[in-house]
């Protein structure tokens, strides 16, 4: 187990308690992820793209364990979007590979930690032996109880709420559905996060690399998320990183469109 909660923090950040430390009580339960800036941290080394992304592969690891070990729920990794494929061929192939390398090297490892795989987006399109890596880790990992670590792969969120309108506009033609019954907690069930409930919706949003864009990620999902953006490129993210990174969604004050009333406030006020 890491020591997160008892170590004193490198950068002293405080929170608005004036602490520099994490608060269990206030943990992001649902963290989405996505991990940018593989390649620009190989062209700055002169490495090959791929070098980026393999060292990328080594950080999931990493940050998937510290994620567990400090009580997050959820941790939702944006691995590869539908707009991946217009990448030169080899480094598609390469990135195909991955889930079969990591697959072999980490789902003991995985296991070990009680992590549970899922999958959301549409696997159907991946080569042969990329679905069969991803089924195995789901497969043997269905029994874990503890942090759920959730890959989207080939995954698009238009193309996810386009799919949530298709099936229930057929369950209103076939009857299933009433067109009156239609409402948010009834459309979010049709979506790929449905499994993940009661924490389907991320609570903190992190892109790596500096870019401030959503890239078609989770639209629904993040209405109320808390977005930090950092310049860290995902192979040199560090458990560290995650830790300031939640400091900083403690540190926002998280109203979800009401108005915050402190402790002690009279509500009816
Ligand atoms: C990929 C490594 C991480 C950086 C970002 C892109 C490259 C792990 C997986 C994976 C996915 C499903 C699964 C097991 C592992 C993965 C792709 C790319 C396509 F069941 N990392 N990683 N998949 N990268």
């Amino acid at each position: 187990m890491y020591s997160l909660f008892s170590k004193k923090l490198k950068n002293n950040t405080k929170n608005q308690f004036g602490s520099d430390q994490l608060q269990p009580e206030l943990m992001p339960k649902h963290i989405a992820i996505i991990m940018d800036g593989n390649g620009r941290w190989a062209q700055k080394r002169h490495l090959p793209r791929v070098a980026g992304h393999k060292q990328g592969m080594e950080v999931v690891e990493t940050i998937t364990k510290a994620a567990s070990d400090l009580g997050v729920k959820v941790l939702t990794l944006y691995a590869f979007s539908t707009e991946n494929w217009k990448r030169p061929a080899g480094e598609v192939n390469y990135l195909m590979d991955l889930p079969v390398t990591f697959f072999n090297r980490f789902v003991p490892e995985l296991i070990k930690h009680d992590v549970r795989v899922n999958v959301i987006g549409d696997t159907s399109k991946l080569p042969q032996k990329t679905q069969t890596a991803v089924n195995n880790a789901i497969e043997q990992t269905k029994d874990c109880q503890g942090m759920v670590l959730n890959f989207a792969l080939n995954y698009g969120s238009r193309t996810e709420i386009v799919g949530a309108v298709q099936t229930i506009a057929q369950d209103v033609a076939t009857g299933k559905v009433d067109p009156a019954q239609i409402d948010e907690q009834l459309f979010s069930s049709y979506l790929m996060t449905d499994s993940l409930q009661p924490n389907g919706d991320p609570d903190l949003l992190i892109r790596t690399s500096g870019e401030q864009r959503l890239s078609n990620f989770l639209l629904w999902q993040i209405a109320y998320s808390e977005l930090v953006f950092t310049d860290v490129y995902w192979p040199d993210y560090q458990p560290q990183n995650l830790v300031d990174d939640i400091l900083a969604f403690q540190q926002r004050d998280r109203r979800f469109g009401g108005i915050q009333v402190k402790e002690g406030e009279n509500k009816n006020k």
